[in-house]
């Protein structure tokens, strides 16, 4: 039973590593929020189709490079502020990243992308596992550079002990698009993979296969981490599937949170009481240029008993506090807008807790 709300001071007694975090629940010490300022709509590639809203898709192909749009962008700042504020509330240390200029066109000696994006999502981005920062070989051509808004942040755990493993940088030429095997949107030409594929048990990480995320990728993760930590690869029904943090929210050991389409039952979760999410309560004509109203399920743990949840999802709210947690409201419509809620948002650099074991893994 942790009482952290009321006494915001427990977390800063037992000194930990300046990067410590091996599972989604534990209680959470520092964070990283992302910063959707100066952001701009990607630049198309034919690998996005499967994953963004139909409507999305005439509009980077149009307006790639370009701001998004300033009014909606301001809302949504606004909301991660107001996450910011509740955060820092509960005694839990902020940290956002850099500014940088999200407009500027860069290529490589294959391909050019008309800007970035934004520095919005470090869950799509960047992993902590343990004491390791490891930096996702995104797929997304326009999303290649997007590392360098968090590089002050990544270097400053590095100086305090922090392991910082980059991924091999990925050419992200055409070899790796179309065609891919079971009609993913990429190939097995390089390791590519969203670091938001992964969650993270303890010991054990569980990953699915994605458009953005292939077997190259999690077997150079798997080998990077080591023996000490196991990765295993679960099935999920999503035709769209990118990110499998709006398919599964392990919310505490033995608590799975699901999508009630996408979960396909897995040994790894025998013993963990698995409930659906309720459908998301998003007005059908609510602006998403990223992906689906299912990011009402993105929630973030503060500690194994409190969830931060939008304050509009009443029939999440109601579920999760019937099951035993209690929920932190805040308003976040404005942030799905532009692609992920709690989860995608944040990285949790540091959560109390170690390596334990969560998983029905052999
Ligand atoms: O439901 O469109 C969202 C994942 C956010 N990173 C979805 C998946």
């Amino acid at each position: 039973m942790t009482n952290d709300a009321r006494h915001p001071d427990a977390r800063a007694r037992a000194p930990l590593p300046a990067v410590n975090s091996y599972t989604e629940w534990d209680p959470l010490r520092e964070v990283v929020v992302g910063s959707l300022l100066g952001g701009v709509f990607p630049d198309w590639q034919e690998s996005m189709e499967r994953v963004v809203p139909d409507a999305a898709r005439p509009v980077f192909r149009e307006l790639g490079g370009a701001p998004l749009p300033a009014g909606l962008l301001k809302a949504a700042e606004e909301e991660l502020e107001g996450l910011v504020a509740v955060l820092e509330g509960h005694g839990i240390t902020v940290v956002r990243p850099d500014a940088v200029d999200h407009e500027v066109p860069f290529g490589t000696p294959h391909w050019s992308a008309r800007g970035g994006l934004y520095a919005g999502m470090p869950r799509d981005l960047l992993m902590v596992v343990g004491d390791a920062i490891i930096e996702a070989p995104m797929s997304w051509r326009c999303r290649h550079h997007e590392v360098d808004a968090f590089r002050s942040l990544i270097k400053s755990y590095f100086r305090r002990g922090a392991r910082w493993l980059p991924a091999p940088r990925p050419q992200l030429t055409d070899e790796l698009y179309g065609g891919g095997a079971d009609g993913w949107a990429v190939t097995e030409f390089e390791p590519v993979f969203d670091a938001a594929d992964f969650l993270r048990f303890g010991r054990d990480l569980v990953v699915q296969r994605s458009h953005v995320t292939n077997d190259f990728g999690i077997d150079w993760l798997r080998r990077a981490l080591g023996p000490g930590f196991g990765v295993t690869v679960v099935e999920t029904d999503d035709p769209h599937a990118m990110h499998i943090d709006a398919t599964l929210a392990p919310l505490a050991p033995g608590k799975l949170l699901v999508h009630p389409e996408r979960y396909v039952p897995h040994e790894v979760f025998a013993g963990w009481e698995v409930r659906p999410a309720p459908p998301p309560t998003l007005p059908r004509e609510w602006p998403m240029y990223f992906c689906s109203p299912w990011v009402s399920m993105n929630v973030l743990s503060l500690d194994p008993e409190t969830v931060v949840v939008e304050r509009q999802e009443q029939p999440l709210i109601e579920a999760l506090t019937e099951w035993g947690f209690r929920c932190v409201p805040v308003d976040f419509r404005h942030v799905y807008t532009f692609g992920g809620s709690f989860h995608c948002v944040t990285l949790d650099t540091v959560r109390e807790g170690g390596p334990g074991r969560y998983l029905g893994v052999p």
